[in-house]
């Protein structure tokens, strides 16, 4: 019986497939041979390897060998190949640049970055979500960080932000409830990536100090269209300390190149299931591209008069200064022109550190920023599993740098010589130099040891209602709309109650009508209030998206749908169009393949519509020919790509013979939805574009 199962050896032959050489091995499976000039595969020990597709065995179809060391160590290795994810801010997606100083600010802090006008230092850039996994998608609705490493001349400087200038916390003893409830339930395991559960909103309405945060997670602001089109902020209070230790404050800001843009919810939820990886390929497309994104360095500059005199307490991370208040002044600029070359090595392995600052820069008493210079030391050891983490390249500076620390797991930088420490007497060695060093402000403090809150910290409400109040009338109602969903997903009555009571001390419209869309029957009383909100605060236009939006269409994407037949003339002008636009275009066909356009030219797809919903562009525009559209109204996704790009106030572009097609999706014709039919009608809708949406159209297509 065995004899008839066993398979006759085949003769060994070669063969090439698509200009490789393959060696067929005795179980008929192909094997890549070493040509010249390619090298042969190893062990981890260095050992050339004959057969990497069999493991060996006791006959062909017998047991396998332990003695099999190359499939031994390959598995092994194979097994050990994740590491921890970071417990938050897990998924995240990385770029090199670097940073070019505008001025010198000797006047301010010696730090040697910020010495010499044009004066360009490395840097690497790591954005990311923070409460799902590391394969969790990329627009939940979510703060994003916004963390950059500058390998300066004396030491690497971490700027460890978000794309939002508050904290949902005071204390840092807070971070961990924080945390746990907005990450996946403990007993259900679920739901991943999502803040619209119980647990959160739960502590949420229990902790008023993150009312401020709260709306501005409720806003567009975490949902951006892309990292490019995001900012970034350091959120505390930092010092400079120049030459003779003076100290300014200093609050830092990144500023996009192409202003601020975020998508819309329905939008969002679409993205991730049709490309959850949207904001990371944008990212990796627009370098790939040589469409490096940028980003300007700005400071809130003020003494400590400012600090004393401010309507807020400066240490407190769930304020911010507006920048009507203090002027954010343009330092430098950051530039991302290069992918890492290894998604793991760099962007997993980059270890970020709150308290890696180089001499000219100092921590305030912001007691968050205490906290968390302790836990980014302590995080790193447990993810990358030694204390020689910053002997990896990308963790590691970029100038010289001596100690005497030593040994541990994986050293990889093992000092020579005898001495291993100082002082010594055998002349080696580094030595500390207290010129050249970093230095601490001399701050004076005294008091008794305490747990307490400080009462400049006591108001929740009054900057909440601010932002609220510096909104146009659109982001309020997204934000109004946002409060709705989640807390249609708490299960708890009391809890959504709750909420509204906290929204009631910032605006009572939007306490009404968040009660009225989640059908509360009876209003509950305003929370108790520890400092009653302000109502004199004035609105600040630098909090909102719409007014600090693009003012073109560069860096965007128009989506084209296209059939047999359509106008090939058509594409091409907009095709040359975007591209002086510094615009991007993608061609959506029914097979990717492409399409036989009228003239018998061929115009290649780059997504079929399946895997090209209208959700994956800023806009779109609809070139087809009668009988395309005659087909196109039977396909289900087609009329959703139209749907959804007038659902999502997106500017349309369309040729008469679309027409069928825009009637099935039920879009009617507003100043949004514009006729194209020649190379001349191109310039105004491309035009019309650089707006972000026209969002006259909202109250029609959302209730
Ligand atoms: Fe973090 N945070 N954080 N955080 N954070 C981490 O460090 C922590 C806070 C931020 O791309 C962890 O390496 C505490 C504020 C970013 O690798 C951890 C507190 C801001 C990243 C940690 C805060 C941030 C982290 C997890 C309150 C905006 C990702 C992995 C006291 C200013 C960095 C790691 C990257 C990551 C602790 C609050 C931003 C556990 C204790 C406020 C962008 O150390």
């Amino acid at each position: 019986m065995a004899d008839t199962k066993k398979r006759s050896a085949r003769r060994s032959d070669t063969t090439t497939v698509h200009d490789l050489t393959l060696q067929r091995g005795n179980g008929g499976e192909l094997h890549q041979v070493a040509e010249e000039g390619q090298p042969v595969l190893t062990t981890a020990h260095g050992v050339p390897v004959a057969d990497d597709q069999n493991t060996l065995k006791y006959g062909e179809r017998g047991p396998a060998l332990i003695e099999d060391f190359h499939f031994r160590e390959k598995m092994f290795h194979f097994d050990h190949e994740r590491i921890p994810e970071r417990v938050v801010h897990a998924r995240g997606y990385g770029a090199h640049g670097y940073f070019e100083t505008y001025d010198s600010l000797a006047e301010f802090t010696r730090a040697d970055i910020f010495q010499r006008a044009g004066e360009k230092t490395p840097a690497f850039v790591r954005f990311s979500t923070v409460a799902g996994s590391k394969g969790s998608f990329d627009l939940a609705r979510d703060v994003r960080g916004f963390a950059v490493k500058l390998y300066t001349k004396e030491g690497n400087w971490d700027l460890v932000g978000n794309n939002i200038p508050v904290f949902f916390i005071q204390d840092p003893i807070k971070f961990p409830d924080v945390v746990h409830s907005v990450k996946p339930e403990p007993d259900r395991g679920f739901p991943q990536a999502q803040s619209a559960h119980d647990n959160f909103w739960d502590f949420i309405s229990l902790t008023p100090e993150s009312m401020h945060m709260i709306m501005w997670i409720m806003s567009d602001r975490t949902i951006p269209r892309s990292f490019r089109f995001m900012e970034g902020f350091g959120v505390h209070t930092f010092r400079l300390l120049n030459e003779n230790d003076e100290s300014t404050f200093v609050k830092f800001i990144w500023k996009p190149k192409l202003g601020l843009q975020s998508v819309v919810w329905n939008e969002a939820v679409k993205i991730n299931g049709a490309d959850p990886d949207f904001h990371r390929r944008d990212l990796w497309d627009a370098i790939q591209a040589g469409d490096f994104p940028e980003w300007e360095l700005c400071v809130q500059l003020f003494d400590q008069d400012f600090a004393d005199s401010f309507d807020f307490d400066v240490l407190d991370p769930t304020k911010l200064i507006p920048e009507e208040v203090i002027k954010p002044i343009p330092v430098g600029r950051l530039v991302l022109d290069r992918m890492p070359d290894n998604f793991f090595a760099e962007t997993e392995q980059v270890a970020f550190m709150t308290q890696n600052v180089p001499p000219g820069i100092d921590f305030s008493n912001d007691p968050l920023l205490q906290g968390r210079n302790f836990s980014y030391l302590d995080t790193q050891l447990k993810r990358l599993g030694s204390t020689n983490f910053t002997h990896l390249p990308i963790n590691a500076p970029k100038c010289p740098m001596h100690n005497f620390q030593q040994d541990g797991h994986m050293a990889m930088r093992n000092p020579v010589g005898r001495a291993n420490y100082q002082p010594n007497s055998w002349g080696e060695g580094p030595r500390e130099d207290p010129k050249r060093g970093h230095r601490s402000y001399r701050d004076e403090v005294e008091g008794p040891k305490v747990r307490l809150r400080a009462e400049s910290f006591a108001d929740h409400y009054s900057q909440a209602r601010q932002f609220y109040s510096s909104q146009t009338a659109v982001e309020q109602k997204h934000i109004a709309m946002a409060l709705t969903f989640e807390l249609s997903k708490v299960e708890t009555l009391a809890i959504r109650e709750r909420m509204v009571a906290h929204l009631l001390n910032i605006d009572e419209a939007l306490a009404t009508m968040v009660a009225e869309n989640l059908g509360i029957r009876e209003m509950p009383e305003a929370a108790d209030a520890a400092v009653s909100p302000r109502d004199d605060l004035e609105p600040s236009a630098a909090l909102s998206i719409i007014q600090n939006g693009p003012e073109s269409f560069e860096g965007r994407k128009l989506g084209v749908l296209v059939s047999d037949g359509c106008d090939a003339d058509l594409v091409e002008a907009l095709r040359s169009a975007l591209a002086e636009e510094g615009a991007n275009i993608e061609i959506v066909a029914p097979k990717v393949g492409g399409v036989e356009a009228s003239d018998g030219s061929f115009i290649e797809g780059d997504q079929m519509i399946d895997g090209g919903p209208s959700v994956l562009y800023d806009a779109v525009a609809i070139i087809v020919s009668p009988e395309g559209a005659e087909k196109l109204v039977k396909e289900a996704t087609a009329r959703d790509f139209v749907a959804d790009a007038f659902a999502h106030c997106k500017f349309i572009a369309f040729v008469e013979d679309a027409r069928p097609l825009l009637d099935k999706a039920a879009i009617e014709i507003d100043e949004g939805v514009v006729q194209i039919e020649s190379a001349e009608d191109i310039s105004g809708f491309i035009e019309m574009c650089g707006k972000l949406r026209l969002w006259a159209r909202e109250p029609k297509v959302k209730l």
